[in-house]
């Protein structure tokens, strides 16, 4: 999918689109008032606030109407520059822009841009005439809070995208659908693989059966990769006292994305949204050498956030998560190489699952925000310099992001795009000099003073959650045969003469803990294949009298046309390579 913004022409043509859908906006709903209209990756959005008056399809219909007859009259885009007096004047009757001059401060002249009988404070630049406007599609509405804050009013966000022709106009709703058809959500009710429901709430899926398999493959593989990585696994509790998360600095820094406390007996607690504090405990239960470090506490650990409830999405943003997460303990000097393992590990498990389309962000605090990060610039400046340091001495390629560090140190993020264009977070690695000072973490140094270790926060696959969307996303369900749900379906020609066969054939296979399943359904074969095909088994097996008669068995592999007779033998053995090499 194109990203409108990355491109200059594109981006203007939508933001004068923007300017037309307020425009038309303006000519039906007299009283409408307008806050912003960017250009966005997507194309542009209005927040329009219409009183009470919630935009409905039919709206968007008429909307679009009134928006063509204006492109059609052929009016001029014209910048007017304004005195901020002038400026005030103009836009008397809309508070949002009134606030929008006032924001300006001492600026003297302010720029507006006029079409006909509208005129909207802008920079610009636009478009020369509405006629350049012709060839564009209002998507969607939804509400969004005034400023993002949701302390305030609920404006209208009108979406829509623009081209220069109907072709590339078309070429991009194209997309959208396929990205429609592509989203997780859909694939994972289509496959089975989860399901929500409102009465067990919001942002909590249900891992069904066929998705709960891929999980367990995801769990074992990443378990067993980090144990062959010097990784040790506990388990500790969801759950942590107020007091642990006051000593962690989570309370007065991650609160607002906190479930509240659950008062018992005497004891506060909260669901943990995290698990270093946990993890710092462990490494503090016993005394360390420098000999011992580092020392890598991994956990497949549950973690609940309260994310808000308009951004919950399927499984790439729920608010019970399971972390594939680690803690490296590390002296000072093991920092680079420590880092550059964890990047090396993320690297060879995207290899594993292909993933090529990704980027680096090295994401920083912003300074400005003092409740969203520790306090203390000395250490700030030393860990986001030693993590840029070692990031540029490994000669990755990555930008930089203020505002997205977490609030005990600065990450490097591996950032993707969700099919319906979700920019996310899949992997982490985190460098923090906070949590040792504030757990007392210590250990001895060659001549038998304490020290402080760095903690290194990781996670490959990041949620279990979230990299099942990605997947899911990627293969569109159509999972590589090592981690598909069902490996196997078998189809007997004719259950009366073969099912014997298929049931030999199927005890085999199940017998080498192959996902194997028997159609003994009296059905008939085609719409049995049909049925294999839509639900994406990676295998069919047709088994008829040839088949019977050598012991082989015929097979055709999910996406290809063609059908290859094996011996059973031949078969199994390909199969548990597909399977152990992950093909
Ligand atoms: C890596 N303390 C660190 C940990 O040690 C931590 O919690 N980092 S995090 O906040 O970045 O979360 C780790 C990963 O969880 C993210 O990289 C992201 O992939 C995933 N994640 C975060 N929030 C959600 C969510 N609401 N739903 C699903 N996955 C999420
Ligand atoms: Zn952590």
């Amino acid at each position: 999918m194109i990203d409108i913004k990355k491109d200059e022409n594109l981006s203007i043509l939508n933001h004068s689109c923007a300017h037309l859908l307020a425009h038309a906006v303006k000519h039906l709903y007299k009283d409408a008032k307008f806050w912003v209209g960017p250009a966005i990756s997507e194309g542009f959005y209005y927040d329009i606030d219409l009183g009470d008056r919630v935009i409905s399809v039919d709206d968007l219909e008429k909307i679009t109407k009134e928006m063509k007859k204006i492109a059609k009259s052929d009016k001029l885009i014209k910048k007017i520059e304004l005195s901020k007096e002038e400026a005030l004047e103009t836009f008397k009757d809309d508070p949002y822009k009134i606030s929008l001059i006032k924001e300006m401060g001492d600026k003297e002249i302010i720029s507006a841009y006029k079409q006909d009988d509208f005129i909207d404070l802008c920079k610009g630049p636009h478009v020369k005439s509405t006629k350049a406007l012709k060839h564009f599609k209002l998507l969607k509405v939804s509400g969004a809070y005034y400023k993002g804050d949701s302390k305030n009013k609920v404006l209208q966000r009108i979406y829509g995208v623009c081209y220069p022709t109907s072709e590339e106009l078309e070429e991009h709703l194209k997309c959208l659908e396929e990205a429609k058809e592509r989203d997780h959500r859909k694939i994972g009710k289509d496959l089975d693989l989860f399901m929500t429901s409102d009465l067990v709430g919001k942002g909590l899926p249900l891992w069904l059966p066929n998705g709960a398999t891929v999980r367990c493959e995801l769990e074992n593989y990443i378990r067993e990769k980090e144990i062959k990585e010097g990784y040790h696994h506990v388990y500790t509790p969801s759950l942590g006292s107020v007091d642990l998360y006051k000593t962690s600095g989570h309370w007065d820094h991650y609160k607002d994305d906190m479930f509240p406390v659950m008062e018992m007996d005497s004891e506060q607690l909260v669901l943990r949204p995290m698990n270093c504090p946990h993890h710092m405990l462990v490494y503090k239960n016993h005394l360390h050498s420098y000999r011992d470090l580092p020392i890598r506490i991994g956990e497949l650990a549950p973690d609940f956030r309260y994310e808000a409830s308009g951004a919950v999405c399927g499984l790439e943003r729920v608010r019970q998560m399971c972390q594939n997460d680690a803690h490296l303990f590390v002296r000072p000097d093991q920092i680079k190489e420590e880092v550059a393992k964890v990047v090396n590990l993320i690297l060879a498990v995207y290899e594993d699952f292909h993933i090529t389309d990704y980027e680096f962000r090295l994401s920083l605090r912003d300074k400005e925000n003092k409740e969203k990060y520790f306090d203390d610039d000395e250490m700030w400046e030393k860990a986001e310099s030693e993590l840029r340091k070692v990031l540029t001495e490994l000669n990755l390629n990555f930008y930089e992001a203020k505002g997205e560090a977490a609030f005990y140190g600065p990450k490097l993020d591996v950032q993707i795009k969700s099919a319906i264009g979700h920019d996310v977070t899949l992997s982490t690695c985190q460098l923090d000099f906070l949590l040792p000072e504030r757990f007392d973490l210590t250990y001895t140094d060659e001549h038998g003073a304490k020290v402080r270790p760095v903690v290194i926060h990781r996670a490959i696959l990041g949620t279990f959650d979230r990299f099942m969307a990605y997947l899911i996303e990627e293969t569109k369900g159509a999972f590589p045969t090592w981690l598909a749900p069902i490996q196997v379906n078998i189809i007997p020609v004719n259950n009366e003469y073969h099912l014997e066969y298929a049931s030999e054939i199927y005890n085999l296979l199940k017998d080498n803990n192959i996902r194997v399943k028997l159609d003994n359904r009296d059905e008939k074969l085609g719409y049995k294949m049909r049925e294999s095909v839509t639900h994406k088994i990676p295998f069919a097996l047709i088994l008829g009298d040839k088949e019977k008669e050598n012991k082989t068995i015929s097979y055709r592999k999910y996406g290809t046309e063609e059908t290859i007779t094996l011996s059973k033998e031949e078969f199994l053995n390909f199969l548990l390579d597909i399977i152990k090499n992950k093909k």
